[in-house]
């Protein structure tokens, strides 16, 4: 990764802390870094985070072509705090299956993965770190455990709005039904005491913090916040790719779906649930930026939200779930701010979540003891046009069908596979050999597979970099 660049993007920075470089010689600032995830939002929500979105719409920069290495909770978490994907950690499910795939918060603390992880290396960097709310899934079986690298520990296992507990630095505490034990509320609270802690701290003191802040909102049951409760009142969306009508072009998992199996009014009242739960990640958002800005460290914070992975409604024939390689799972919202940084662009370069995680690296000045899969993308927040990647990979392992763990839902019988996008195309190759083939521009909703009409060269020569990055 070049990690090099980072002293020269960073001198841009006009405020905040100073550190001097490796070599002693020139100094260069060092942004606190808010990460900001929300589980399970898919791009077509972000509408619902009206202030969220006008603040990096007027203030930051819209990553409108990002995308999860692979699009189910844990491991896109893990590829995050790794900044490596599944097939290099291993961590491909949400639980630990063994040999079928690896998963969950034993495996990854097991395993090593949690000893070289983003809080270790910016920790090691000179910064104060803080992760608060969903860490890898059953994490609840090794809490009270931390992992290393974290000053600030307020974790969590599931996606949950009331009844539940955090492991709040070694101790457990539990929250219960009141409007004020709401998780959403919750997690704010603890992440803005993160904040003003660290920026009043004493001189000797202070450091820059990092503050992983991970909502368990819109993941279903996506309940909302009780001021939010039946607020909304948009349309359903029936974007051209609901319920498809012609299946034929697609592999034999989709056209095994039964049109009839879209349960209207039960995605319908999920959607409705999930745009209400966002109400309250937006005023929690608005909220956190304005202690920012009262403290005045605003303009020396960079500022990265993003969804873990995205989730389907009934596209495709696709019910309440993600795992697929359509846009609606794997394409997600992702959204910057911080000094030096374009205002009110919207860049559509490609990239991932590993680079989100060498994107930080990169502005924190860390040195992981790894070897990082992405690439950091502070020259497109800066507002360079440099390209970062002529393609970016996706991968995802299902679980075993004919083992008697896997339920047999649709997730389960889609079968594993590795993906290429590049600005014009996506090609999928399945472990069983199906493939699908898009043109991302004339066929945005991928309604048409065209890998029966299109040049079989085109096909060999994307199915080369396929297996030389699933090699890699
Ligand atoms: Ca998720
Ligand atoms: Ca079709």
């Amino acid at each position: 990764m070049p990690r090099g660049c980072c002293c020269v993007c960073a001198l841009s920075f006009t405020l905040g802390l100073f550190q001097a470089s490796a070599q002693g010689q020139r100094p260069f600032v060092r942004p606190n870094v808010l990460l900001v995830s929300v589980d399970d939002m898919a791009n077509r929500h972000r509408v619902f985070l009206d202030r969220t979105l006008g603040f990096f719409e007027t203030k930051g920069v819209i990553l409108d072509n990002f995308f999860v290495v692979t699009p189910l909770c844990n491991p896109s978490r893990a590829a995050v705090l790794t900044g490596r994907y599944p097939h290099h950690t291993q961590m491909w499910l949400n639980s630990d299956l063994g040999s079928i795939g690896r998963g969950g918060a034993a495996y990854f603390r097991d395993s090593g993965l949690d000893e070289s992880t983003l809080g270790v290396w910016l920790q090691d960097a000179g910064y104060r770190t803080a992760l608060h709310g969903k860490y890898m899934n059953l994490y609840d079986a090794i809490a009270p455990d931390i992992p290393p690298g974290w000053d600030d520990w307020r974790a969590m296992g599931s996606p949950l709005y009331y009844h539940y507990q955090l492991i709040e630095n070694g101790r457990r505490r539990y929250y219960f039904s009141q409007e004020r034990d709401y998780s959403t509320s919750v997690l704010r609270d603890h992440t803005i005491a993160f904040i003003r802690s660290s920026v009043n701290a004493t001189a000797v003191d202070r450091k820059p913090f990092f503050a992983y802040l991970n909502f368990s909102a819109p993941h279903v049951p996506a309940t909302p916040a009780p001021p939010d409760i039946g607020s909304y009142a948009g349309e359903i969306p029936r974007p051209p790719n609901y319920n498809e009508s012609d299946v034929s072009d697609k592999p034999t998992w989709v056209r095994n779906l039964d049109p009839d199996s879209v349960e209207l009014d039960h995605y319908d009242q999920i959607h409705v649930n999930m745009a209400e739960s966002l109400r309250s990640v937006d005023r929690a958002f608005v909220d956190i930026v304005g202690v920012l800005r009262d403290l005045e460290v605003l303009e020396n914070t960079v500022i990265l939200f993003f969804s873990d992975n995205g989730y389907s409604l009934g596209e495709h024939r696709l019910g309440n779930q993600k795992n697929s390689p359509y846009d609606e799972s794997v394409r997600v919202p992702a959204m910057a701010f911080g000094p030096g940084m374009g205002r009110g662009v919207t860049s559509d370069a490609l990239l991932t979540t590993v680079d989100l995680t060498a994107t930080i690296v990169d502005l924190a000045g860390a040195h992981p003891q790894t070897v990082l899969d992405g690439r950091s993308f502070v020259p497109i927040l800066n507002g360079s046009k440099l390209k970062i990647h002529d393609e970016i990979f996706i991968e995802r392992r299902s679980p075993d069908p004919a083992n008697d763990t896997c339920v047999a839902t649709s997730e389960c019988r889609m079968p594993s596979y590795a993906g290429i996008i590049t600005q014009r195309v996506k090609y999928i190759k399945y472990g069983n050999g199906e493939i699908e083939y898009y043109d991302r521009s004339a066929d945005f909703w991928e309604n048409q597979s065209q890998h029966l009409t299109v040049d079989p060269r085109v096909l060999a020569e994307l199915d080369q970099k396929l297996v030389a990055f699933q090699n890699n």
